[in-house]
């Protein structure tokens, strides 16, 4: 049901120039979207790894004295550290992630069909921004009463956590409005409404010990003092969505009820997208589920990257019967597609069913 872009992939490493000229472009992917008089911004995550000897892996990690990069230096055949994730360092000893082999930032680019980005210079939200000196990654964009607000992910030796700022209408300002969401917490959407007057956010909480990664909805009353955390959503065991969940883009409001896209992940580590539909008034009241993913790695981008096997939706533009949909693929690319909002209504399921 899903109809893929002709053009895809739309962005690849080749059109972003590094932000330093030591460093090399690995990955532009997992876009926030949003279109403003006809004109698509796309919010890219970039990430970059410092050019270093082939035997070594060097770790750009930003340092607030130096108002720079610093970099860690790691053996590749180091016996200390495990390498098999190309994503993170992790401790043989502890099976904890230490570092990240990338840094990433936060980029814009702009199109009047959709399609043709043109990708600006400078970083919307780097590093440099609290909690991030491992980077900042995968934004998510809401309008709310005409502003415009981002959550995005930041990385740093104290864990992932979520982070908000406000954006300007130009997209060229982010005013960091603080850390909402201590670690770990990832894939954080704002409602674009407020009910009974209380901003609302989807969030996942990574639990250290007893539990799962579950999705949440909380409450605030200034977007800044989350509380009212409740459950929506789960893992669920020996289906496509078994080891992770999360949300996909935020929640977009239909006739039927909010209907909220997800992304899963099972224990090969293929991620692919699914959905849940919310009641409109009642938001905690979850509805319906769909069964099988909605969309799953086949195009060759989608399979083969830095991370293969990964559709990762994180932008979405209601298109009158579609919804059009910017996605990371592989950890490498931005892709894109429409998918029809009558197939997504017809494979949703009542919870019971
Ligand atoms: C996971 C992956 C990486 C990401 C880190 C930190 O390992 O999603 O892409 O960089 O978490 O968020």
């Amino acid at each position: 049901m899903f109809e893929r872009f002709s053009k895809n992939p739309l962005l690849t490493p080749k059109d972003i120039a590094p932000s330093v000229p030591h460093h090399r472009v690995i990955g532009v992917f997992n876009p926030a979207a949003h279109r403003i008089n006809g004109v698509t911004y796309l919010i890219l995550r970039v990430a970059e790894q410092a050019i270093s000897s082939p035997d070594l892996l060097s770790i750009p990690i930003y340092d607030e004295a130096l108002r720079g990069y610093r970099y860690i230096e790691i053996a590749k055949d180091d016996p200390r550290y495990d390498l098999t994730d190309t994503r993170v360092v992790r401790s043989r000893k502890t099976g904890r992630i230490l570092y990240l082999t990338s840094v990433s930032y936060l980029l814009v680019a702009e199109s009047t069909d959709g399609i043709h980005f043109t990708v600006r210079n400078h970083p919307l939200v780097d590093a440099s921004f609290p909690y991030a000196a491992f980077g900042v990654e995968d934004p998510r964009l809401t309008a709310i009463e005409d502003k415009l607000y981002l959550t995005y992910s930041a990385v740093s030796a104290d864990g992932v956590m979520v982070g908000l700022a406000q954006l300007d209408d130009t997209l060229t300002q982010a005013e960091p409005l603080g850390i909402i969401l201590p670690p770990e917490n990832k894939n954080a959407v704002l409602f674009p409404e407020r009910f009974a007057n209380a901003y609302a956010l989807l969030h996942r909480p990574v639990p250290f010990g007893l539990g799962e990664p579950n999705v949440y909805l909380a409450f605030s009353p200034d977007l800044v003092h989350w509380g009212e955390h409740q459950v929506l959503f789960g893992v669920r065991p020996g289906m496509w969505d078994s080891v992770r969940i999360g949300v996909a883009v935020p929640p977009l409001k239909t006739e039927y009820g909010w209907l909220v896209l997800y992304h899963g992940a099972n224990d090969q580590g293929t991620y692919a997208l699914g959905a849940v539909l919310l009641d409109l008034e009642r938001p905690w009241h979850v509805l319906k589920r769909t069964r099988d993913p909605l969309i799953e790695p086949e195009a060759p981008y989608e399979k083969q990257g830095f991370y293969g096997g990964v559709v990762f939706p994180t932008g979405a533009i209601m298109d009158g019967a579609s919804i059009t949909l910017y996605y990371g693929a592989a950890d490498t690319v931005v892709a894109g597609g429409r998918l029809p909002l009558k197939d997504v209504f017809e494979t949703l399921h009542a919870l019971d069913d």
